[in-house]
């Protein structure tokens, strides 16, 4: 259960989506509908009639035969009518995605930099909507492909809705907002055939990418694992553009949020996402919407940067460019809240395909910044959900304010509100609906008083030319196995490029980087490898840009799916002992067996038709769907799973792709058959032994679990071992030993 006062502000935001929330009792069709589960309720036309078939269109019919349809049946036309308009345009870029509802506590006033209520206001509870979203796929194209995930939060706060319409990567791949089309054109499937779907790895995404420099920075984020995400609730999520904040002084400061996942952030390795992309194409959707049903509720923590107004322009980058991070060395996040997901969406149209979003929502104490990226995009959004949604989408439920609205905009398509009174402008007779005077408090929206003088000009500020640095800052900052990493996701990608128009230009791009990286995928490519770099890289560092500085404080395993491989004659306290532990921690652990009717223990008798009914069976699933795999020993168990396939495959994967594998008993050998790393070791006696993120215990057949474990230092040495290596997610030391990437190519 969420803390009382989570629960709260859920409560208020379930109020205002219902409709039932002080002001909000206006005649709205949608609330007229009745509960589909209740079996009291018969169905009816759109407009209420109670209809007796809804089968059958009306016919003449002869002798029981069937004749012609007759068009006056209103009922079957109001049906295929509304069958045939159920779909709107998809979004132009972040079509596909997964909602959830939430709140947002602040724990420390920003006082010092904004009068903000939301961001003041330490006693409220701030109801949210968070979209996730991949950018360049269609609405059905799968989940876990390489690309920046959409992270847009919507604030319902007492002073009207503050949206943060981010991304799970700080930067951006252009600096002005008149290139977005250029970019996207460039990124999504290609004009002459529309291929390929959702994927960068194309002619003309590299093309792009090589001509236009200012996105370097951008390019090698999303070469990293950070696009290849492990789930929406292990991302970081960033305003990335620069806002401007204003306290009760009237000072102003350049601000950036940022949002960081309680649960550390986590990725793929690349050959699982390419799997998953088949084998589970909704794998992250499922993967928050089963969290949050399992309460395991996703938290962010919140932060801020922050640069006195007055001292934008002492930097060596300028803070309005949205190629360019804050470093966190030099610009550290002033956390300040966290955000929780507590809610799956009740409807996946109404709540996640309806919900829009829009930069230029922002309430009093929060500006723009003179970014101009940002700027465009203010008028984008707004634009783009006229096409999406229609003039009046910001009366659907997901997307209307908490706080009360009265404007004398009115009519248009769809208009749902019915605003009594006899004028619709100001001024009137009547004063009706003036606008508010500043000194009528802190919830009237007023502008920053801005200074500006300039020339009228197509240009950009001088330190935006600096397309470089930050780009070598990144890579720099990266762990070995990240580099190698970027390596290889360039080579994928690259490989996928025809053109040597394309291929050759972009091997040499990557000595503006580093030489060394550059001449390791000119070489995986086949293009022309470079001799010498175009540009020296002094080896600069910050902190925070590689993910595994983002981890948990304490290591945990909550909400990790571990698989627990068991056959007849499996040994049973084995696998009582790792559900209970899994469980305890709160992860989440699935029984999967050859077959999926029960399966039974060692010694158990089949004729009691009691046995362990698995959640899947080894063909229905696959290792790349789970965090961890446990094998439990057993004699006829581990011969049943060793002489069959798609068991090895199981394990076999699961090394490669480099997570925590812990095995008892007989399993033991079993797994070291399977993982043949050349320097690895496995328990032969009674102790644990945790060899590269593979933790075994006794080759001995066990009387029992406990016993066995007392031998090998007690059933908590092993679990301790299994569950940190299930909560470090990857054994990279694996991969630096030479399996099962590149490095040996
Ligand atoms: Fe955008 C959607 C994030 C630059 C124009 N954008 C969209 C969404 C996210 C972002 C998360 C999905 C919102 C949702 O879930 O409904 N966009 C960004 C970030 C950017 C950025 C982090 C750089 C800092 N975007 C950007 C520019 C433009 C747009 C420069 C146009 C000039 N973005 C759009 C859009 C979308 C959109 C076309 C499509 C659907 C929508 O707005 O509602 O207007």
């Amino acid at each position: 259960m969420a803390p009382s006062a989570i629960s709260a502000g859920a409560e208020k935001l379930q109020k205002h989506l219902d409709g039932s929330l002080e002001g909000k009792k206006m005649a709205d069709m949608a609330h007229n509908m009745k509960d589909v589960h209740d079996p009291k309720n018969r169905i009816t036309t759109d407009f209420g009639v109670t209809q007796h078939n809804t089968d059958d269109w009306l016919k003449v019919a002869n002798n029981d035969k069937t004749g012609p349809m007759l068009l006056e049946d209103h009922a079957a036309r109001e049906k295929i009518n509304s069958f045939d308009h159920e779909r709107i345009p998809e979004r132009v870029v972040h079509a596909r995605g997964a909602a959830a509802f939430g709140n947002f506590k602040l724990h420390k006033s920003l006082e010092k930099y904004t009068t903000a209520g939301v961001l003041t206001d330490t006693s409220r509870n701030t109801p949210v909507v968070l979209r996730f979203s991949t950018v360049l796929g269609s609405r059905g194209s799968a989940d876990t492909v390489r690309d920046v995930r959409g992270f847009a939060v919507k604030f319902y706060t007492d002073e009207g809705n503050w949206d943060i319409v981010g991304n799970n990567i700080p930067v951006f791949f252009i600096q002005d907002a008149m290139k977005f089309p250029d970019v996207i054109h460039a990124s999504k499937p290609e004009p002459h055939n529309e291929i390929p779907q959702a994927q960068s790895a194309h002619n003309n995404f590299w093309d792009f990418q090589n001509l236009h420099t200012e996105a370097t920075h951008m390019f090698m984020w999303q070469q990293s694992d950070r696009a290849i995400p492990r789930s929406y609730r292990m991302m970081q999520g960033f305003g990335v553009n620069a806002f401007k904040l204003t306290n009760a002084e009237g000072k102003a400061f350049l601000c950036k949020f940022i949002f960081t996942p309680r649960l550390g952030v986590h990725s793929f390795v690349w050959d699982e996402a390419l799997k998953l992309a088949g084998q589970d194409p909704d794998f992250h959707r499922k993967d928050l919407y089963e969290a949050i049903d399992n309460g395991l509720y996703p938290k962010w923590d919140f932060g801020v940067q922050t640069i006195p107004e007055e001292e934008a322009d002492s930097f060596e980058f300028d803070p309005l460019d949205a190629t360019k991070i804050w470093p966190e060395d030099r610009f550290p996040v002033e956390y300040c809240g966290e955000l929780e997901l507590n809610r799956n969406v009740d409807e996946y149209f109404t709540q996640t395909e309806q919900v829009a979003f829009c930069t230029g929502h922002l309430v009093p104490g929060i500006h723009h910044s003179d970014d101009p990226l940002l700027q465009g995009r203010s008028f984008s959004y707004l634009d783009t959900q006229l096409s999406r949604l229609g003039k009046n989408w910001q009366e659907l439920p997901v997307n209307r304010p908490v706080c009360p609205v009265m404007n004398h905009n009115r009519d248009g398509q769809l208009r749902h509100t019915i605003t009594k009174g006899t004028v619709n402008y100001w001024p009137n007779r009547y004063g009706a609906a003036p606008p508010a005077d500043p000194s009528e408090g802190k919830h009237v929206y007023v502008d920053y008083p801005a200074k500006v003088e300039g020339i009228k000009a197509r240009l950009r500020s001088k330190k935006f030319q600096d397309h470089y640095s930050q780009a070598q800052l990144f890579y720099n900052s990266l762990s070995e196995p990240e580099k190698m990493h970027i390596a290889a996701a360039l080579s994928f990608e690259l490989d996928h490029c025809d053109d040597p128009l394309v291929i050759e230009p972009m091997c040499q791009r990557l000595t503006d980087i580093d030489i060394s990286l550059a001449q390791q995928v000119a070489d995986l490519v086949g293009g022309t490898i470079p001799q010498k770099a175009n540009r020296s890289n002094e080896g600069k560092k910050t902190k925070n840009v590689s993910q595994t500085e983002i981890q948990p404080k304490e290591p945990t395993i909550e909400s990790r799916r571990v698989a627990i491989i068991i056959a007849d004659g499996y040994d049973a306290v084995a696998y009582n002992g790792i559900l209970g532990a899994l469980k305890g921690a709160k992860a989440l652990p699935y029984t999967i067996g050859p077959r999926r009717s029960p399966i039974y223990a060692a010694g158990e008798d089949k004729s009691s038709g009691k046995g362990v009914k698995p959640d899947h069976n080894l063909e229905g699933m696959r290792s790349t769907m789970f965090d961890s795999i446990f094998v439990p020993g057993g004699v006829d168990s581990i011969a049943t799973l060793r002489k069959n396939g798609r068991a090895l495959h199981w394990v076999r994967e699961a090394y490669a792709h480099l997570k925590a594998i812990g095995a008892t008993g007989e399993a033991v050998d079993f797994i070291r058959d399977a993982c043949q790393l050349e320097g690895m070791e496995f328990s032969t006696s009674s102790d644990v032994v945790d060899s590269y993120g593979v933790v075994t215990a006794s080759k001995v057949q066990p009387e029992s679990f406990k016993e066995t474990l007392a031998m090998a230092k007690g059933a908590k040495d092993f679990i301790d071992a299994y569950t940190y290596e299930i909560s470090q997610h990857k054994n990279f030391e694996r991969e630096l030993k030479g399996f099962p990437m590149m490095v040996a190519y």
